[in-house]
């Protein structure tokens, strides 16, 4: 018999992947997605999968018990992957409250609908490796400390905490990813990785003159998220529930990932100066393509991350295949694809 899955979050980016992977698996398929003036599923478009006759998609809110308990009781769902999130770092910061609401309180309405609906149903929370934040260990792995840097990395710690806590207080099933930046095609705009991709495109096309950055030095583990949904799907089907760190064991810092993009495009960047006033010209033109601007500054700032995903190895059986290079130069193919095609998300 085929079994039944709830993906809350299923128009971000892990989202359309992971239900991508269970559809491929034979799952029936529950996504959630909320009600917005104008809907937002080009992520499932681009991967072929918005029209799938095992997808239901459902609108519901995170911050919403009842609609929580309603969610359970009328999939018949025995998995569950809280991917939804108020996911942005850096609006945390301007908007802390809801980001506890949504990103901390809302997978306890989850937790607490399995609790009341039926004890058995496999949970998944995407936990992050922001809840590390200030470098306590190198590289970080699932007993590192944590430090939170920011409003979303201590909502997060509490979801964590959460899910832990109904683990070992009702015997429920709950699994905590703690997955380092893991970024695609699909990611959003607002992340770095993806702004620089689509800027390099847009500067390669003659569409845009200048990308504008904040922290350059910042470095980060960045892995290609298809992979990490495997994960997340790895951890439901094991004989118990943990915590499990995702991630490629390399780091870099942002401006290394600008570099790669140019260059995935032939262009070869000289940087120059440095703190604000660093720029990076075009070396064959001479022009500046690349400056700061300090309003991408975070109030604090999560300086080094990079994990050691062993455990994932060993127990389930998981390891990251894609390296750096090639998820840039993928990220920056599609964006000038995309690009050329008026593509506008
Ligand atoms: P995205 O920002 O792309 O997707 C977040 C999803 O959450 C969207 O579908 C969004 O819907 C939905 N959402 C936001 N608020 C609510 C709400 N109140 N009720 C219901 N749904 C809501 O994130 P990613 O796909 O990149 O990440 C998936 C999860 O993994 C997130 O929880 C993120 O915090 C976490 N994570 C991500 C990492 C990464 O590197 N990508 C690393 C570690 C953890 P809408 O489209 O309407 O905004
Ligand atoms: P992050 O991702 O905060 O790690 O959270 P993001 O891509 O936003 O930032 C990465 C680093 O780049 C620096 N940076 C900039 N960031 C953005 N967005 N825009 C800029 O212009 C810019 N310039 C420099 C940032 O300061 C930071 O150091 C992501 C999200 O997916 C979270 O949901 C997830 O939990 C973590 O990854 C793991």
């Amino acid at each position: 018999m085929s079994k039944t899955a709830i993906i809350t979050g299923i128009t971000g980016q892990d989202g359309a992947y992971l239900a991508q992977l269970l559809l491929g698996k034979g799952y029936t398929v529950y996504g959630t997605y909320r009600r917005t003036s104008s809907v937002n599923f080009w992520r499932m478009d681009e991967l072929g999968i918005t029209q799938d006759a095992n997808l239901h998609l459902v609108e519901y809110d995170l911050t919403d018990l009842s609609s929580s308990i309603r969610l359970l009781q009328n999939t018949g769902a025995t998995e569950i992957y809280n991917l939804a999130a108020q996911s942005f770092v850096g609006v945390s910061f301007d908007q802390p409250i809801t980001t506890a609401e949504i990103t901390g309180v809302g997978p306890l309405h989850l937790l607490e609908a399995i609790r009341i609906v039926n004890p058995k149903i496999r949970f998944y929370q995407a936990s992050t490796s922001e809840m590390f934040g200030k470098v306590q260990e190198i590289p970080q792995v699932e007993s590192t400390p944590f430090y939170p840097r920011s409003p979303y990395g201590v909502a997060k710690l509490y979801a964590h905490w959460m899910t832990v806590n109904y683990r070992e207080s009702y015997d429920i099933f709950g699994t905590s990813g703690i997955l380092f930046n893991h970024e695609s095609p699909l990611r959003g705009r607002e992340f770095v990785t993806r702004k620089i991709t689509d800027s390099i495109a847009k500067i390669k096309l003659g569409k845009l003159d200048k990308l504008e950055l904040g922290n350059l030095d910042a470095k980060r583990d960045w892995g290609f998220a298809k992979e990490y949904v495997e994960g997340m799907w790895r951890m439901l089907q094991a004989e118990v529930a943990d915590t499990f760190v995702l991630a490629t064991n390399r780091t870099e810092t942002v401006r290394d990932f600008v570099t790669l993009a140019a260059s995935a495009v032939d262009i070869e960047l000289g940087w120059q100066g440095s703190a604000e006033n660093e720029t990076a010209v075009d070396t064959k033109t001479g022009k500046q393509i690349v400056s700061i601007n300090p309003k991408f500054y975070r109030p604090a700032e999560v300086e080094l991350l990079i994990g050691n995903p062993e455990k994932a190895k060993n127990v389930l059986g998981w390891e990251p295949s894609t390296g750096l290079e090639q998820l840039c130069k993928m990220m920056v193919e599609a964006d000038i694809r995309r690009n050329n095609q008026g593509f506008s998300f």
